[in-house]
């Protein structure tokens, strides 16, 4: 089966890493990379952050097939310090941290299969390299991942774990950005799906509210659909001076608090666009 190939778990380390074998991707692996990312880069150029695309080009991440990590090291490493190491899916949470506060990203190195095109639950390496990788190109942000693996890695003691994880949710998988163009896409979750890239931006169902640190942390999130709400942030500087702040009696004092529901408005909002809510209303009464 050489779509397994790439999961294998033969020759894994302590800290989940394994290697990437670019060496033994099929044409048909290529392929998939190619149509995925022909149509992103497409869809993607005038709904993502601007920097998104530049370090796309900077990385010369072609469409002609899958990356190879060693290739993107070179120039990841010059620039930002930061690594790409290949992991056969989703590791625990604090080897996930562990590797992030080491400016490691784990990334998975399999590929969707073509039936898969649209939609996969779990992040394969489509997911992991072209949504998350380009940002890991600018200063920023770099910072930002690894100030999030020090945080995790400190929350995971404080059992505020879930916290954490809906800061991650809502920022690097589905954030929303202005620019002086507009909204614009920067969340990994949105800019690897074209589905959700069309929805988290110009459809009229989900809330889009301007990031608050303490409200992110209280509100639940979807797995297995297109988010409820989405956060907006001014910009990766502003995300990062949000987050600077020791977290932990905002721990105590959220946990005096209820939490929100991914699709409710609550009073204190800076509501940007008061969503209507009906694909998920829709999409309930369909499964009812
Ligand atoms: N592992 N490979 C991988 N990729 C992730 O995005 C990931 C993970 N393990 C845990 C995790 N994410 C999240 O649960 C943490 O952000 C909490
Ligand atoms: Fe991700």
């Amino acid at each position: 089966m050489p779509v397994e190939i790439h999961r294998d778990t033969a020759g894994q380390r302590s800290d989940y890493t394994i290697e990437q074998n670019w060496d033994s991707y099929t044409p048909e692996e290529h392929a998939t990379w190619a149509k995925l990312f022909e149509r992103q880069v497409r869809l993607l150029k005038d709904r993502v952050v601007p920097v998104f695309m530049d370090n796309v080009d900077g990385l010369a991440m072609a469409g002609d097939g899958i990356p190879d990590f060693r290739r993107l090291n070179d120039i990841l490493g010059k620039a930002t310090g930061w690594s790409v190491v290949a992991v056969p899916g989703l590791v625990p949470d604090a080897s996930f941290f562990e590797h992030l506060a080491n400016r490691r990203f784990p990334s998975t190195c399999f590929i969707r299969t073509p039936e898969q095109l649209d939609y996969l639950e779990e992040p394969d390496c489509f997911h992991d390299v072209f949504g998350h990788v380009p940002l890991l190109l600018d200063p920023v942000f770099a910072d930002y991942m690894q100030e999030y693996g020090k945080g995790g890695l400190k929350a995971e003691g404080q059992g505020a774990l879930r916290r954490l994880a809906r800061l991650y949710w809502y920022t690097v998988e589905f954030g929303l950005t202005r620019t002086s163009q507009g909204l614009r896409v920067y969340g990994a979750g949105i800019a690897s799906s074209t589905g959700e890239t069309v929805f988290a931006l110009d459809d009229p169902s989900p809330n889009r509210i301007a990031f608050d640190l303490e409200r992110v942390m209280r509100t639940d999130y979807r797995i297995d659909d297109y988010q409820e709400t989405y956060f907006v942030i001014p910009g990766f500087a502003s995300l990062m001076r949000a987050t600077e702040p020791d977290f932990t009696p905002i721990y105590a004092a959220l946990d005096e608090l209820p939490d929100i529901a991914a699709g409710t408005v609550t009073d204190g909002d800076h509501v940007l666009h008061f969503g209507t809510g009906r694909y998920h209303r829709d999409r309930h009464r369909a499964t009812a």
